[in-house]
């Protein structure tokens, strides 16, 4: 059965592959969009993925995945990651498995990215395996979608 994941991707993350490759490689955005789509394709997965810089934005599509269908959630936070209390109370009140992922790792980096307000929300977490950890969240949160349909 075809399950519908939600890949979210915060702020700056239209940036990729455009500015501090040092740290976020060189690999752009609509690339890892198009690998998920083709990675979902494969596993019998409609992948549908928005960026945006906007906190309500972001909060507002996990309202919308409550209602319409969709089965799990990769969501890379980026800075609101580190700071949305609104982020956060979304992702608990949508009541689907949401996967956190990062393309760095946070906790080998800054002190202020130590400190994940969506970690103790959220189902899994991938980080530091730049877009292998969108890639493994998805596998994960098509796995937790389809054990939810039974
Ligand atoms: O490693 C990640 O995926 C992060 O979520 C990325 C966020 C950062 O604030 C988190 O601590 C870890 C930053 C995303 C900004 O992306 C850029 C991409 C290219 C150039 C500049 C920023």
């Amino acid at each position: 059965m075809t399950v519908r994941v939600l890949v979210l991707h915060g702020p700056n993350l239209n940036l990729l592959g455009t500015r501090e490759p040092s740290i976020y490689g060189r690999t752009t955005l609509a690339e890892i969009d198009a690998m998920l789509v083709a990675r979902g394709e494969e596993l019998g997965a409609a992948v549908t993925c928005l960026q945006s810089n906007l906190e309500g934005v972001l909060i507002d599509a996990l309202h919308a995945a409550r209602e319409d269908g969709t089965g799990a959630v990769v969501l890379n936070g980026a800075g609101y990651t580190h700071t949305s209390v609104a982020l956060r109370d979304a992702v608990a009140a949508c009541g689907l498995p949401v996967l956190e992922v990062h393309l760095s790792n946070p906790h080998a980096r800054e002190e202020f990215r130590h400190t994940s307000l969506l970690s103790s929300v959220v189902r899994g977490i991938v980080s530091g395996l730049g877009p292998d950890s969108y890639r493994y969240g998805l596998e994960a949160a098509v796995a937790l979608a389809r054990r939810a349909l039974g």
